[in-house]
């Protein structure tokens, strides 16, 4: 197959990694640990894996190999996120060391592989053809959730065929609360299987106190912030356009607050600051409409506004609505598919409650009928094919139409809408992300190493030279509080929002004024791979600011 001249070159790229990890190292207990909240609940549901400590390695004067080799096992869980092939690959390289003849299996498409018992061994020949590239395609993902007690028991069949004594899930926060579930079962029932978790998700929301970041993060940012920059190098060329761009993360606004710090756009909204404000629809088709009139005013009819992809849940009516509409198509919808698609609309508004008709009734129809859209196997709206881009820049053309008429407005409002998601998903890895990735594979190996179960690897002060990193283990149920899922409590990993007094916030808050009306675009460019450090290493800025309070 045809490589690119960069996907040739970044072959040879060696991961930069923690200085400990290059020699044996060994583990140093922490203390004990509890989880986020809820104690006795998760005390009680996880008797084998609760209160373990927390895991640093360090330097060890003796040797660390293995006696016999160890077979282990891979899954790739939930959405792409760029650097999965070098965690996979900081795998086989640890377990190699470890043993010379341990041996890698990875489950095809996700945890379904694992419970349908189809793999394939990643033998050194496959991993160096994926070392250092975007993408899942090694063995692929999906979103099969691993859950139940039969697929865990239909997972351990093909785990013992195979002689497998870890599995490490790459995922996000659902799929590593299903791992540290599965850490738990195999426990209890002396499966002779250990269970390890690694923090994936471009959305960012996967970190706490002890995991600074979630993979691909950086890498996705760093593309969608390219493809702003060039917008908003065009837009200020042009000077005619208004730009609405939706970027992905199905609830957090990491990736639109990580954009906007890197961009400096005319407006970002922040999905966590709309519902903290109880923000309605209008109040935000306002704010936008008197941006866009003040920037009318001083002679700028163009300009960027960044949307974060979950907006649309955020909003406290909208989330109403929304909540009603799933319940009544959970309950009708035979009835309303029988329904002829014209009239569909009408239907639903004799149907709701007063309120979410009338909110119903005053959105566009594209967007109204959207959210009629079959729901995901959860039964929750997708919102990722919610074109929340193109309601407001209709909604707002609207509101400036009315000001128009009331002579409060005298300008010109044209918009292009757009929405970054897929196209950063499996980017090529930034190099923070290929080390980071490659640091946390490999960490993952020495956990298998050192009998651990139930912990998720990580890699931590990773504002500093990698050399400094420090890498180690996490017990998954530090991470758990008890929420309400689909009726019931569960014990699950808390999903990380943007923090309102966090500094990546706070910094944003303190300049968005100037950056609505000045036109302070800043035009980040394309990932550097090769070049100076200070180009080609830089962390995301949001991890500059939550680690050191500034930026680099
Ligand atoms: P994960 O949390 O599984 O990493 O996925 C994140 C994400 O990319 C979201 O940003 C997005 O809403 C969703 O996946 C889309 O998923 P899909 O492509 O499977 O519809």
């Amino acid at each position: 197959m045809r490589k690119s001249a960069l996907q040739i070159e970044r072959a040879d790229y060696t991961p930069k990694m923690p200085e400990v990890l290059k020699g044996n190292v060994q583990v140093k207990e922490g203390a004990a640990t509890k989880s986020v909240s809820d104690e006795a609940e998760i005390a009680k549901l996880f008797p084998n894996t609760y209160g373990m400590p927390s895991l640093a390695f360090e330097e060890s004067k003796g040797g660390m190999g293995l006696k016999q080799p160890i077979n282990v096992g891979v899954i790739l869980s939930g959405g792409q996120a760029p650097g999965g092939h070098n965690v996979i690959a900081g795998i086989f390289d640890g377990i190699k060391r470890l043993h010379s003849d341990s041996r890698l299996y990875g489950f095809i498409l996700g945890p379904g592989g694992l419970v349908n018992h189809e793999y394939k061994e990643l033998t050194s020949n496959i991993i160096d053809e994926y070392r250092n590239t975007g993408g899942f395609d090694i063995i692929g993902s999906g979103r099969t959730k691993l859950e139940t007690k039969e697929q865990f028991d239909k997972g351990l069949e093909i785990l013992k065929k195979l002689n497998i004594s870890a599995l490490v899930i790459i995922g996000g926060d659902d799929s590593n609360t299903n791992a540290c579930v599965l850490a738990e079962y195999y426990a209890a029932i002396n499966a002779g299987v250990q269970v390890i978790g690694c923090p994936k998700t471009i959305d960012g929301d996967l970190k706490n106190e002890q995991i600074e970041t979630s993979f691909g993060f950086d890498t996705a940012c760093k593309t969608y912030s390219e493809v702003i920059g060039n917008i908003q190098r065009d837009c200020n060329s042009a000077r005619k356009y208004w730009h609405f761009i939706k970027l992905m993360g199905r609830s957090a606004s990491h990736i639109a607050l990580e954009c906007a710090l890197q961009t400096q756009p005319n407006i970002c909204i922040v999905s966590e600051e709309v519902e903290a404000k109880q923000q309605s629809l209008d109040d935000i088709i306002n704010d936008i409409a008197t941006i866009v009139a003040k920037r009318s005013a001083e002679g700028f009819d163009f300009g960027t506004v960044l949307i974060p992809e979950g907006l649309i849940e955020f909003i406290p009516a909208m989330k109403n609505l929304i909540a009603e509409l799933n319940d009544f198509l959970a309950r009708y919808d035979t009835e309303f598919k029988m329904i002829k698609k014209s009239e569909q609309r009408s239907y639903i508004i004799s149907k709701l409650n007063e309120k979410n008709s009338a909110l119903y009734a005053s959105l566009p129809e594209t967007v109204a009928r959207q959210l009629t859209l079959d729901r995901d196997p959860h039964g929750n709206v997708q919102v990722s094919l919610i074109e929340t881009e193109k309601l407001l820049a209709e909604m707002v053309k609207n509101r400036l139409d009315e000001w128009k008429k009331a002579k409060k407005y005298n300008g010109k409002f044209s918009t292009l809408t757009h929405f970054f998601g897929y196209e950063g998903r499996c980017a090529a890895p930034s190099n923070y992300d290929s080390d980071y990735c490659y640091s946390l594979g490999y960490t993952a190996s020495m956990l298998i190493a050192a009998g651990k179960t139930g912990y998720m690897s990580s890699v931590r002060n990773t504002t500093a030279p990698a050399s400094e990193w420090i890498a180690g283990g996490i017990p998954i149920t530090m991470m758990m509080n008890m929420e309400r899922r689909h009726g019931e409590m569960k014990p699950v990993i808390q999903k990380a929002l943007v923090k309102l007094d966090g500094a990546p916030f706070k910094h944003f808050a303190a300049h968005r004024e100037e950056w609505a009306f000045e036109t302070a675009y800043v035009y980040p460019g394309p990932i550097q791979y090769f070049g100076p450090s200070s180009v080609c290493d830089l962390p995301s800025m949001t991890l500059q600011l939550e680690q050191k309070g500034k930026l680099q």
